[in-house]
Formats: structure tokens, sequence, C-alpha cells
């Protein structure tokens, strides 16, 4: 199979299926976790373009090849050490506390930036080999910020986009990192730098001003308003896209949907109200503060646990990074303890799960939900609040929503509430339970108008807007 002369590359650290071994030693792909890989399928499959990342299992070097969607995936070696250094490290106990506003405390490791760098430069060497002359390249993510620069050194004939997935913090915060200006150069290597938010991308802009860089013009909330002049003349275009899901997947239920919906109650014990939370189980998320607030509903009396149930989907992640560890040691403790206190056997009033479910049942669990609790200390977007919010085109259900998720700029019809505070997690709860008895008309109003919002700006149009701004960044940076 002829693996170069690849038009449009998409390079993320994890490819979007992940390589498993059977008992009997045989090997299969099964589709990634998380948000990103949600995102970029549908793009990818649209463009039958290359995406280059790593198969998710250490010191593996499968052969490059071809989904059934048409997709060509390659994938990129990693050791032990490099997973240790690159990714368990510098991008996970480095840069995503770091960028998550200093939830922990990110540990900064000399040996772990040079393990970055590595990869870095291995990934642009893979990039280079099945990118054609003059192809349009992709970059996601955190992990892979030098990637730009590296790319553009090697391969200046390159069209390079840069997205990335998790908030970029103030210029403040992000002056702690030891490599903040090689990291920074990293980026500049692109034509376009997308954020989902305009506070990201004022954030960005920001500190290329104080590292004396000629800034010219403002962010605003989509796509590009601003632009970063180097001195060697090139132009680079900075902007805000904010991610969305492929809405359209996630509406429609058939009738034998709505069946298993149905069951799916049933099997709770048909609860008066279901709440319902879905998370990589990441200290970001503020699982353990939700359940408290419930805890706490309980104690009070506020909530009746014969009543209202809460089911927590916790996907693992991360899992042997010492604050993930800590972070489900004390939700679990709070699930048991809450059960102990209120729950009746054969009757929980917690149901969790800590490990993935298929989509399809995703889907039913969304739709089954009366509230979904979302409620992250900070968060890039958070496709769960949308893909929920998809799942209600009957207006049916109700959104809490945390201040810190990106996607509280555009589901301004969510009960939002600040994580950090328990009583505004409570009372945003119990507004949402009660209006749902309430006042069913208001409640279906503001499902549907947040339906509109995630319908109208899906994925695609994501996806469009960025590529379309690269191509015009690129001319205006050539004309330069
Ligand atoms: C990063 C940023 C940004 C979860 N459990 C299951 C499952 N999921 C899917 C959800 C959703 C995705 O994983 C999670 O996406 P989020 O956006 O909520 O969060 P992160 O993983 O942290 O994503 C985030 C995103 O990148 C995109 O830019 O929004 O801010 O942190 O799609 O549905 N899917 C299935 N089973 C599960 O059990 N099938």
């Amino acid at each position: 199979m002829s693996e170069r002369g690849n038009d449009f590359v998409v390079v993320a650290n994890r490819l979007p299926v992940d390589l498993e071994t059977r008992p009997d030693g045989s090997h299969t792909w099964t589709p990634s976790p998380g948000g990103l890989v949600t995102a970029l399928s549908p793009v990818l499959e649209s463009h039958q373009g290359c995406w280059v990342g790593w198969p998710g299992v250490a010191d593996a070097a499968p052969e490059p090849f071809r989904t059934d969607a048409g997709v060509l995936l390659h994938p990129v070696k990693l050791t032990e050490s490099d997973f240790e250094g690159f990714y368990e490290g510098f991008s996970n106990a480095t840069l995503w506390p770091l960028y998550h506003d200093l939830i922990v405390t990110p540990t900064y490791d000399r040996d772990w930036w040079h393990a970055y760098r590595e990869v870095n430069l291995r990934f642009a060497d893979e990039v280079a080999e099945v990118a054609a002359e003059g192809a349009t390249v992709w970059v996601q993510d955190y992990q892979l910020q030098l990637l730009p620069g590296i790319l553009r050194q090697k391969r200046p004939d390159l069209t390079i986009g840069f997205f990335l997935h998790i908030p970029f913090p103030s210029a403040d915060l992000f002056r702690q990192l030891p490599w903040r200006e090689e990291l920074v150069r990293g980026l500049l290597g692109a034509d376009l730098i997308g954020f989902h938010l305009e506070a990201n991308a004022r954030n960005f802009l920001e500190l290329a001003r104080r590292q004396g860089l000629d800034v010219q013009g403002e962010a605003s909330t989509r796509e590009v308003t601003a632009h970063i002049r180097l001195p060697q003349g090139r132009t680079i275009g900075v902007g805000a896209f904010p991610i969305s899901i492929a809405a359209k997947d996630f509406a429609a239920f058939t009738g034998e949907e709505k069946g298993d919906v149905a069951k799916l109650r049933e099997e709770l014990g048909s609860p008066q109200r279901i709440i319902l939370g879905v998370d990589r189980l990441d200290y970001t998320k503020g699982i353990l503060q939700r359940l408290t607030a419930f805890e706490e509903l309980l104690d009070t009396g506020a909530l009746d646990p014969e009543e209202v149930t809460l089911v927590q989907l916790a996907t693992p992640s991360r899992e042997r990074l010492d604050h993930y560890k800590a972070t489900r040691s004390k939700v679990e403790e709070a699930v048991g303890r809450i059960n102990g206190r209120f729950a009746r056997v054969g009757h929980p009033v917690v149901h969790y799960q800590h490990r993935g479910v298929a989509k399809s049942l995703l889907r039913c669990y969304y739709r089954m939900a009366d509230v979904m609790l979302v409620t992250p200390f900070k968060d890039g977007m958070n496709l769960v609040a949308k893909e929920y919010v998809a799942c209600h085109d009957d207006g049916s259900g109700a959104l809490v929503l945390s201040e810190f998720a990106g996607a509280a700029d555009e589901l301004s019809q969510a009960y939002l509430c600040n994580p950090f505070d328990i009583e505004s997690v409570k009372a945003a709860l119990l507004n949402a339970l009660k209006a749902l008895d309430d006042a069913p008309s208001t409640m279906t109003q503001r499902m549907l108008t947040m339906h509109q919002q995630v319908t109208e700006h899906d994925v695609q149009l994501w996806s469009q807007s960025f590529l379309g701004c690269l191509r015009q960044a690129e001319e205006q940076g050539a004309g330069a």
C-alpha cells in the first residue's frame, strides 16, 4: 500500500483505535476513548486522509493500514520509557495540570522534558514521510506543541494548523514552565493556532505580546481576528474554534431504542428522577464534588433516596498516575459511603461503573437521564454536555453545567454552577429538579434552544471553519 503522498494528514498523540492483545496472543483494534477521537474521526473519514498517532501500547509497531471508512492509520512507536517520560510525565503530570489552572501541582522534570522533545521529533519524522509536497497537516493537542516548529524547519512546503483541545492558561501561570520559550516557538511554527474559546486565544496573544512579538488584532468568539507577525515576516493566525460533536449521531431515537431507554429505567428500579454523570475518571472533572453535593442533599432530606437515583459512568484514564489513583479511590469511597448511608439492599442510590460502555448504550443513558451533571473545575469544552443535549431533541431533561467548562459559553440555557462551591452545585441540581416538576414548558424551551445551538454548530462546522481559516492564513502568511 502506498503510504506516501497524503494531501491531508492529522497528527494526534493517539490513533483513533487502540491495539489490544487477545488471550490467544492475536491482535485486535478497539476504538480509543476521549473527546479528541470523537471529534476528529468524522473529519478524517470525509477527507480520506492519513492519521498519524500512537497505537496505545508501548513498544508496538504495527504496519499502517486503512480503516473500513478509508482512513489510513500510520502508527508511531513509543517505548515504555517514552510512555513514562513523554506521556505520563510531561504531557499528563506537567502540562495537563498547568493548563487546567493548577487543580493539582504540576511537576517540572528535566528528563520528562527531554522525552517530550524526543517524541515530538519522532512524530515529525513520521509526518514528513507520509505528507505529500504542499500537504496540509493538522496537529492536535498539548502532547505535540513542538511539532509545528520542527515540521516548519523540516518541510517548509507544508501548510500547518495546530488545535489545542484543552484550555490555554493565563500568561502568569504559563510562565512557571521552565521551557516556556521553546514551547511557544514550537507553536509558532504553525500557520494557524486554534483554541476552543476567545479567552484561551486572548491568553496566548497576551503571552506573545509579553515575549515582544508583534500582535495585530484581538481574539473573538469565533474564527480568526488576530495575527502574530514574526520578525522574519511570516504571519500566524490565532483564533477560537469551539469544538462540537456529530450531533445527528445522537438524535433521532427509533421506536426500538426508546424501548431500550424504558428498559434501562426499569432496570434502575424506575425511580422518579435519574441524574447522570459521564466522564473520564480525571481530577479535573469534579466527580467527587458532585457526589458530595448529592450526599448533602440526601442528608438534609432535600432529596429522597426512594425517589432519586444517581448514575455515574467513569471511564478508566491514566491509571498509573498518583493523582488519578487518589481521585479514583476518593470517588469509590464516596459511592460506598453514600450507598451505605442511604440505599436499601438491592436498591442502590448511586450506580457506579468504572468501565466504558458502547456508544449505543451511552446514547440510551443520555436519553434516559432527567438531569445531566457536568461539573468540571476546568474543561476545554466538554463534549459530554453537548452529547446529552443532542440526545434530547424532544426537549426533555435538564443540564447542570460548570461555569468552568468551555461548553458554558454556548449552552447558556443550562443550570450553571461553580464546582468550587458545593452550595452552588446543590442549588443548581435542586433548581433543575424542581423546574422539571413545576415548569415543564419552560424546561422544554430551554432544552430545545440548546439543542438548536448544538445541531447548528456541529463538528463538521468546526473542522470546516478551522480548515477554511487555515487556507486563508497560509495564503496571507505566504504573501507576507
Ligand atoms: C478533551 C478535553 C474537549 C466517555 N465515556 C465513554 C465515552 N466517552 C466519550 C464521551 C465524549 C468523550 O468520551 C469525552 O469528551 P470530553 O470532551 O467530555 O472530555 P475529554 O476526554 O477530557 O476531552 C475536552 C475534548 O478533548 C475535545 O476537544 O471537549 O475539554 O479535555 O465524546 O462520549 N464513550 C463511550 N463509552 C464511554 O463509556 N463510547
